[in-house]
């Protein structure tokens, strides 16, 4: 099944990985250089030994589909996957007044104290960037990454235009597609190592053949518990919709990541994980209405016949 791949590989984290201190201060077990293929014929691979939140997948997507890199967007969604990155540019601000919240993502689980503050100055800005428009443009930005540089990559030039990368894909794979061409880059030099997360999914290659798109995602970081099953799956949707938009069938997605792991706090999880039984892959549907890559509401997408083991829950490093 088309799962194997995903919990073979977090077996083999386990029993081979390196353990290595990191950012977060949680420490990892971790592999330099792995691959996945997933092909998107035999269903849509969502995993199925836990329950994936789809929803969230699809708003995220939406929101990188928007050029959109202000977290009020995905809010109005209720989804709030990435709150704690705004929310670190705000306490680090000199406007924030409120207790000391330096290293909050370490302190959090550690102290039920702290973690009452943590929770109640969150909710406050997170209240703020919903309902204070000079706040949610000042605070709401998570910089460079995804949506701002897939869609509205700043020209070097001083008259030039920005460039839209997924319009240009698109008509790429329209019009030429046996092109070695086919890149959508979300790393620029300049810029985006000074995101408050500068983007993980680094890369992406588009690749046509007998009918069929496929591609290869570079992904410099991967949290192979809670990271790596929603960007499987975003990935998987986001070929899905270019096939949709292109007139070709899918075909594989093929995820390369650079340092893989397994976060130390996940390891027990991974474990049950690693018990449980697979259930068949749901299918995926598109609005076959829908005329353009950027018009895909929520209503749109939908999960077939998704059934899965019950989610388990685990601390996220920030
Ligand atoms: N991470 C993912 N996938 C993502 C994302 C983050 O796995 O799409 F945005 C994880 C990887 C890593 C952490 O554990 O978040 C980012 O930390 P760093 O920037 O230090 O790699």
């Amino acid at each position: 099944q088309n799962e194997t791949v995903y919990l073979d590989l977090a077996q083999k984290i386990l029993t081979e990985g390196t353990f290595k201190e990191d950012r977060t201060g949680t420490g990892t077990y971790s592999i330099f250089g792995t691959q996945m293929r997933f092909n998107l014929a035999e269903g849509f691979p969502i995993l199925t030994t836990k329950k994936v939140f789809f929803g969230l997948i699809k708003s995220e997507l939406l929101w990188f589909l928007r050029g959109d890199n202000n977290i009020r967007f995905l809010l109005e969604h209720n989804n709030h996957i990435w709150d704690e990155w705004a929310f670190k540019k705000w306490i680090e601000s000199d406007q924030y007044q409120g207790p000391d919240m330096t290293d909050f993502g370490r302190r959090a689980p550690l102290d039920a104290d702290f973690n009452a503050h943590y929770q109640e100055q969150k909710q406050i800005f997170v209240d703020r960037i919903l309902n204070d428009d000079a706040f949610m443009e000042e605070f709401g930005y998570i910089g460079e990454v995804y949506g701002k540089l897939w869609r509205n990559w700043a020209s070097v030039l001083p008259d030039g235009n920005s460039t839209d990368q997924v319009g240009r894909l698109i008509n790429e794979i329209k019009n030429n597609p046996n092109s070695r061409r086919l890149i959508l880059s979300a790393w620029n030099a300049e810029t985006t190592p000074q995101a408050p997360l500068p983007s993980c999914h680094v890369l992406s290659q588009y690749y046509v053949a007998d009918g069929k798109l496929s591609a290869q995602l570079y992904q410099r970081s991967g949290d192979f518990f809670l990271g790596v099953p929603f960007n499987i799956a975003s990935y998987s949707l986001l070929i899905h919709m270019i096939a949709a938009q292109t007139g070709y069938q899918v075909g594989d997605f093929v995820h390369t990541i650079g340092d893989t792991h397994i976060y130390k706090n996940h390891v027990d999880q991974v474990q049950e994980q690693l018990q449980r039984p697979q259930h068949p892959l749901p299918q995926l549907w598109l609005n076959p209405a829908v005329k353009s890559i950027f018009d895909y509401t929520m209503d749109d997408i939908k999960l077939i016949d998704y059934t899965s083991e019950p989610a388990i829950k685990a601390p996220v490093a920030v």
